[in-house]
């Protein structure tokens, strides 16, 4: 475990807030920019030389950036969903609530959601992101809650076009307007770059797709039936996946990603004119990774690296030092992080732990293994070295060293001299998963054949059509 720190500390007021403990005499403003399908490698500063993210660069260079960040798990396609409420709620995936069971119960854990914590803190709390896809109770618990996605207005020939520039001109509105005489907490929830990937003309310019290299993991077909190969996600490309259509798709998403930053870059610009930069802990994060062809796959609905729960995560501002951290984290750690920076207390239904004592370099690690979950069809394990894959309804186990493999090109599960480290694994992924709950069987008695044809336009296997509900729930977006 290395994390290396360049300690920087501004103001001795800072030091560790711990939980319960009083307000610091001045408490950061918090900005937290969590993007939409945003993938860990999806900046240029953590390794990815083709794409252009010149203010997210600045957060890596300045900040500390956390390379093993994942949302935990989803029992739905919409990966967000679940995401989304891990966040605001501190719970695993397994302990959420539906909005209609939170109402049910007369909204018992409504004192616990996020905004409400650091409001009750004296935060300012603002929320700007897309409708659906988020745990509503908790977003209504926002001081103020705006909505824009591409149903909400109608602008151009879809309007995500311009999602990033509408959401930075209404943060900088909120920066000139804000109560002066306290923090505040903003949540901003672009829209981008999930698709659909228009970007403004002028950053689709800067990305010609012959020019974008291949994933190193591209496959044609994945090469068994994951449980999930038809989903709405994985429709978005042809079936076999072409090498053309993949680099196109890849510069459309970094098309995406330089717009946000772009605009992004213009919130920070406000930010230092009103005098609070170095009062502001900058949060960048995403709701899930994707696949952009690894593999076979375009969606998050797969547990591999680069892929579908992998997310960035840099925290930049007063306190935080310079760096890289391998810990190992759950998006739902911010919560706890989050309510620590603000002097808050951590309500007992939290389950994400803070990552307060990393950034401050008390502890290398908040926890020795990481379990990631996808419906009933994957499980996954991971340490600081190898990562285990299960497949139950086909019978199919992946077993990788991430050190030499990064990519997961490699199965080691068969391999000889392998047996133990598959054994340990298992047993690992075992207790993580008794750890939150999860009582998925890692055997089925009658596993389906585990092999799959990409289904023919038109033909017989050719993916169904969607009920209207789940269309919907599907078009929302992800
Ligand atoms: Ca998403």
């Amino acid at each position: 475990m290395k994390n290396r720190f360049t300690w920087w500390w501004l103001a001795a007021w800072w030091i560790a807030p711990l939980a319960g403990a009083a307000a610091p005499a001045r408490q950061p403003n918090i900005l937290h920019i969590h993007a939409d399908d945003h993938r860990a490698d999806g900046l240029q500063a953590l390794g990815n030389p083709v794409l252009k993210t010149p203010n997210l660069d600045t957060l890596v260079e300045r900040g500390l950036t956390f390379t093993r960040c994942y949302t935990q798990g989803s029992m739905v396609g919409a990966v967000c969903l679940p995401s989304r409420t891990m966040l605001l709620t501190g719970r695993s995936w397994l302990r959420l609530e539906t909005p209609a069971q939170a109402k049910a119960s007369g909204y018992a854990r409504a004192a616990s959601y996020l905004p409400k914590v650091l409001g009750a803190a004296g935060y300012e709390t603002w929320h700007m992101g897309k409708s659906g896809n988020e745990f509503g109770p908790a977003i209504q618990a926002f001081h103020t809650n705006l909505v824009d996605d591409a149903r909400g207005i109608a602008e151009g020939p879809d309007s995500r076009s311009g999602a990033g520039r509408r959401l930075a001109d209404a943060a900088i509105d909120f920066l000139k307007r804000r109560p002066a005489d306290r923090p505040f907490y903003m949540y901003l929830a672009p829209p981008v770059p999930h698709d659909p990937r228009l970007a403004e003309p002028e950053f689709s310019k800067l990305y010609q797709p012959e020019r974008i290299p291949l994933p190193a993991a591209f496959l044609p077909v994945h090469p068994w039936d994951n449980g999930e190969m038809t989903v709405r996600d994985e429709q978005l490309a042809p079936w076999p996946r072409t090498p053309e259509n993949t680099r196109r798709q890849i510069a459309d998403y970094y098309a995406c990603i330089s717009a946000l930053d772009h605009h992004l870059g213009r919130i920070f610009a406000q930010l230092k004119a009103a005098g609070e930069f170095e009062r502001t802990i900058i949060i960048f994060t995403g709701d899930n990774g994707l696949s952009l062809g690894e593999h076979g796959l375009f969606g998050k609905q797969n547990l591999y690296e680069f892929g579908g729960m992998h997310v960035p995560l840099v925290l930049v501002g007063p306190g935080i030092p310079q760096g890289r951290s391998q810990a190992l984290v759950y998006l739902m750690d911010l919560y706890p992080t989050f309510c620590e920076l603000a002097g808050a207390a951590i309500p007992p239904p939290v389950e994400g732990k803070s990552l307060l004592p990393v950034i401050q370099g008390r502890e290398p690690k908040v926890r020795e293994a990481l379990y990631t979950a996808y419906r009933d069809c994957q499980r996954a394990v991971r340490d600081d070295r190898w990562k285990l894959i299960r497949y139950p309804l086909v019978d199919k186990t992946q077993l990788f060293d991430l050190t030499a493999d990064p990519h997961e090109l490699a199965n080691l599960a068969e391999q000889p001299g392998h047996a133990a480290t598959l054994a340990r694994m298992t047993r690992l992924l075992e207790q993580e998963m008794a750890r939150y709950g999860d009582t998925a069987p890692l055997k089925t008695a009658q596993p389906k054949p585990a092999e799959w044809k990409p289904p023919v336009p038109g033909g017989k296997t050719a993916p169904k059509a969607k009920t209207k509900t789940k269309a919907k729930a599907s078009q929302a977006g992800s």
